[in-house]
């Protein structure tokens, strides 16, 4: 895709066979004569740019996208699937909060997958998700699975993309929030996961008047184990930090696997107190020039796990900060003034850091810095005894881009493409010169950017989108609480074009990833009987005719079937105070035959795609007729697909 279009008419008339000028249009077929294409431009009120846009990104019913958005859905707790170019939203999956549609959250199954995201015995059910990670091979997408961060309860979800479904949410008392989460190591060894807000360790009690000595930050590294597409909670391991407050991780890759790269906020140490007495956070955390990039050798500190230096806390086995300064794995790099992203060039060789309060992005060196470790050529040491590098042997140069810089991302010709909240524009850079060449305005307050496979060892180009907070003005008016905006730029032009935007209702995604969608190849159904989440065909599945209740004292199970469009048993009596152990089968081997099955009054809402096998269990705690029904119009007689379940006093 390499074209800009000069001449509206000629390139419109090209592509779609569409008369210009005021010549007749080709008929419809249909009798009547449709409008010209310059009378439509102009009774919409549209320019050639904007047509020029439509025809980027219009998608004709039945043809697919190139190209799949996973997004954050920020205070959702989701995670949401956009096509690109449409920017159709295909999907929400139920993460952290649960979401009747898919059942998420309500079937014993789900319920489980959710209760691994507990925090002492509370449950949690909403969650700040800020990044999103698809799992890579070789530094590069490879389309199995989706991480992603919960910021304010501190956990990591694992999303299946053969069903786009969550499997695990894991969390530790270690830490008490993140941010840098979730990012990969280029062979998906590791999702890690590193703290915002420092909190003693393990969750003990210390006041904040002890903050320099008993608060720590912390990057999980959490193991997964491909095999079983699971977090190992016990092959995992943590490495202690000061409390700097760690912001954004990336991973380093090719020439840079084996490191990872943390920056951080508060070398100040600030730790508020506005109304007694000290400065407010803001002002506080902002008063040094520099702030440390926290480079780790995480490979290294694999071996010192192995040789048992370490500290179990909360369950988590931990290289303590002492020992991660003196065995090189936690060095550190000065880095300006409160920065925001900390991102790795496509060859693993650069470390890109956004001012944010600077107006430079900075080009750190990875080989510069490796040297000067391997030479221990430290220009001292910070207060918890961490090596620190010289700032001006350690980068290669800095880029002037412009006011509050943030995030990057990169395309396939050596460019980078960097978010400017204050500017609220994209700037695309040279990597090799270090200068802006192009800026193009965002609507409004741009946070992330995302840009084709934009953060692996070969990204694509071609489309970017910059995800944007607080759509002032761009959408009809919704009240006073603003829908976020994905605008999709086109950067196969010489300038940058914005060609679409999609409002996003939902919450402030912060991060999305985009992978070529040939990439993926999820199932289209379950074997039959299949439990999804532990991906085998369930105990309690029941085929056609084995359908049955069954009592056992107070218990009662139900084995249930659903098949188009009728559940058998269609009446389930049971008596007041008994528990109730429902397991439904959908019988259904066709792709689009998916069966609800709620039940009224006692929140119960299953989604049973075709095969799949759910169990429920709950108390019945109320007598009386309880109507129960398929939730999805799944054929002609679905409003008869129902049936009664009687409680008896
Ligand atoms: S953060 Cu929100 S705009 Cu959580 Cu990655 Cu930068
Ligand atoms: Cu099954 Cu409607």
């Amino acid at each position: 895709m390499r074209s800009i279009t000069i001449s509206l008419c000629v390139s419109v008339t090209a592509v779609a066979g569409l008369a210009c000028g005021g010549g007749k249009a080709p008929s419809t077929g249909g009798g009547g004569t449709s409008s010209t294409l310059t009378d439509l431009m102009k009774a919409r009120g549209l320019s050639e740019i904007d047509v020029q846009a439509a025809l980027k990104t219009y998608t004709p019913s039945g043809k697919l996208d190139e190209y799949m958005v996973f997004a954050s859905g920020g205070h959702s707790g989701q995670v949401i699937v956009i096509g690109v170019p449409s920017m159709r939203i295909l999907k929400y999956i139920g993460v952290f909060t649960p979401e009747p549609w898919q059942g998420y959250g309500f079937d014993n199954q789900t319920k489980d997958v959710m209760a691994g995201g507990k925090r002492g015995d509370r449950d949690l059910t909403w969650a700040d998700t800020h990044h999103p990670a698809l799992s890579e091979s070789g530094g590069d997408y490879d389309g199995k699975y989706l991480f992603i961060g919960d910021k304010a309860n501190a956990r990591i979800a694992v999303i299946d993309l053969k069903d786009f479904a969550t499997k695990q949410i894991v969390t530790t008392e270690l830490i008490g929030s993140d941010h840098g989460a979730a990012f990969v190591t280029p062979n998906t060894d590791y999702v890690v996961e590193t703290t915002q807000y420092a909190t003693p360790l393990g969750g003990a009690f210390a006041d904040l008047k002890e903050y320099k000595d008993k608060y720590r930050g912390a990057a999980v590294f959490w193991k997964f184990d491909r095999d079983k597409g699971r977090i190992d909670k016990d092959a995992s391991f943590a490495i202690e930090f000061p409390p700097y407050v760690q912001d954004l991780a990336d991973a380093g890759k090719k020439v840079s696997d084996g490191y990872a790269f943390f920056n951080s906020i508060n070398t100040e140490l600030a730790w508020g107190g506005n109304a007694e007495g000290n400065p407010p956070m803001e002002s506080g955390m902002s008063q040094n020039d520099m702030d440390y990039l926290h480079v780790v050798n995480w490979r290294k500190a694999e071996e010192l796990i192995k040789a048992g230096k370490f500290e179990t806390i909360a369950g988590m086995k931990v290289i303590r900060l002492a020992t991660a300064a003196e065995e090189g794995v936690l060095t550190f790099v000065p880095e300006p003034k409160s920065p925001h992203g900390v991102d790795v060039t496509p060859d693993g060789e650069d470390i890109v850091v956004g001012g944010k309060l600077d107006t430079h992005g900075t080009v750190f060196s990875f080989s510069k810095i490796k040297a000067l470790i391997e030479q221990k050529k430290y220009e001292g040491k910070d207060p918890y005894g961490v090596p620190i590098l010289a700032f001006k042997d350690a980068i290669r140069g800095q880029v002037e881009l412009g006011l509050g810089p943030l995030h990057t991302q990169f395309d396939d010709q050596g460019n980078a493409y960097t978010s400017l909240f204050l500017e609220t524009v994209v700037a695309k850079w040279s990597l090799k010169d270090l200068k802006v060449l192009d800026k193009v305005s965002t609507h409004y307050n741009i946070g992330h950017l995302v840009a084709a496979e934009g953060d692996t060892v070969s990204p694509d180009g071609r489309f970017l989108i910059a995800m944007n907070k607080w759509a002032l003005d761009r959408f009809n008016k919704v009240g006073p609480l603003l829908p976020q905006n994905f605008q999709l730029v086109d950067l196969t032009t010489p300038k940058m074009q914005v060609l679409y935007d999609l409002p996003l209702p939902l919450g402030e995604p912060h991060y999305a990833q985009m992978i070529k969608a040939d990439k993926l190849a999820p199932i289209e159904i379950y074997a039959p009987g299949e439990d999804p989440i532990r991906g085998e065909v369930s105990p309690f599945a029941v085929t056609g005719g084995k359908e049955r209740v069954e009592r056992q004292g107070d218990q009662v199970h139900v084995y249930m079937t659903a098949i188009r469009s009728h559940f058998t048993p269609d009446i389930v009596r049971v008596k007041l105070g008994d528990t109730v152990h429902w397991h439904v089968t959908n019988l259904e081997q066709a792709y689009d035959a998916t069966h609800g099955f709620a039940i009224n009054s006692y929140n119960i809402n299953l989604s049973l795609e075709p095969g799949e096998h759910s169990d429920v269990t709950f108390k019945a705690d109320r007598a009386g007729v309880f109507p129960m029904y398929c939730t999805e119009f799944c054929s002609a007689l679905h409003l008869e697909m129902a049936g009664y379940l009687v409680v008896e006093p």
